[in-house]
């Protein structure tokens, strides 16, 4: 390839272009930020054809006084620059590696902190309640969601066209209501006690927590879906005291050993007789309030003695054994022990709810 010919050197009297070579070469120096543009410039002021080289190679035709100044000079700059490169590559190389340290990963670093997950506030308090029963000797036992009508209403009491099914609006399996065995979501956990009291002898101590289907509009106090915990205990003499020391143990344990408890009737299909168990109201103090509707009194559960027709039922003697059952929404209780006024918080997913717990 034919050579390109060498540009023509300065002319002998041209200082000012060596003033001009030394101040672009330094501010140029100065803009260079990696090693190809270092040698870039490395070839255009000391390459072979660089602008400094060819000041010097042109010395020659410059009369002798000329010669030696501007020799001088050049000379002085090409030493300068060159050092100026060494430089400049030395300190391209560390910040090289300074930007490789930079980069590393130190493992002895502690690592940014995790979100924790908790526990759901309904998990909380039916964890509580369950160890409270347990630890009074009762077994945890669970059982399907979808349930046959027999064991959701008819085992309990509560047969078709009897005005107590209205206690309990219900979500029906497709079409299944109108066939021979109805399915439904269960109302309530009370089927698995039926389950159990048919495969096994007393004595029995059990409770039964799980999700609950009612079909019915949702407002602050009521969810189409709830949490449940129900309680049954057979054996020979179970008695009325058995359900009262239990169940006003269990308020004291969970709402505070200070809480007044008082029993008062009720009805259910399954149990005779039946009642409820209300606390006195620690919000006022017993005074009257919103939350326990001016009475004094807030309703925790409801329970009684399992109807000696149930007992026969699952094919136990009713006059050896008898049994008290309880029952409770366990949102119910958690509302009660957080001051939640609305249950429809609990499924909403709202994270500056759930995140409080
Ligand atoms: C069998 C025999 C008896 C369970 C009982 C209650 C009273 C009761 C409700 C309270 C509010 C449920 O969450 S709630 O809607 N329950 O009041 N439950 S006695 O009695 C039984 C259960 C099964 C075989």
């Amino acid at each position: 390839m034919a050579a390109t010919p060498d540009p023509a050197p300065l002319m002998p009297s041209d200082n000012e272009s060596l003033t001009q070579i030394e101040s672009q070469a330094r501010s140029e120096l100065d803009a260079v930020d990696d090693d190809d543009a270092l040698e870039r410039w490395r070839v255009s002021y000391l390459g072979r054809r660089g602008r400094l080289t060819l000041v010097l190679r042109g010395l020659t035709s410059l009369p002798l006084e000329e010669r030696k100044s501007v020799g001088a000079q050049a000379n002085r700059l090409k030493r300068e620059l060159e050092a100026e490169l060494q430089e400049k590559k030395a300190r391209l190389g560390q910040s090289a590696t300074e930007a490789l340290i930079a980069e590393r990963i130190d493992v002895t670093l502690p690592g940014p902190p995790l979100r924790a997950g908790r526990l759901h506030p309904t998990t909380q308090t039916l964890r509580d309640m369950l160890d409270c029963f347990v630890s009074m000797g009762f077994q945890v036992v669970e059982g399907p969601e979808i349930e046959w009508d027999h064991y959701n209403f008819e085992a309990l009491r509560i047969p078709k066209d009897h005005p107590a099914r209205d206690m309990w609006d219900t979500l029906w399996i497709d079409a299944q209501e109108e066939s021979d065995r109805p399915m439904l979501l269960r109302t309530h956990t009370s089927p698995m006690q039926i389950r159990i009291m048919e495969q096994a002898q007393p004595p029995i101590r059990v409770v039964v927590p799980g999700k609950c289907y009612r079909y019915e509009a949702t407002d602050p106090t009521h969810e189409w879906m709830m949490t449940q915990v129900e309680g049954l205990a057979v054996d020979e003499g179970i008695s009325m005291a058995d359900l009262k020391g239990t169940l006003a143990d269990f308020a004291h344990r969970i709402f505070g050993p200070d809480r007044k408890v008082r029993f008062r009737c009720d009805y259910f299909p399954f149990v005779e007789p039946g009642m409820e168990l209300r606390i006195d109201c620690f919000l006022c103090g017993g005074e009257g309030c919103r939350t326990c509707s001016r009475s004094g009194w807030i309703e925790i559960l409801g329970a009684g003695m399992v109807h000696p027709e149930i007992l026969e039922s699952v094919g136990y003697d009713s006059e050896r054994y008898t049994g008290f059952a309880f029952g409770m929404g366990v949102e119910r209780i958690a509302m009660l022990r957080h001051g939640i006024d609305d249950i429809r918080l609990f499924y909403s997913n709202d994270l500056r709810f759930l995140d409080q717990f």
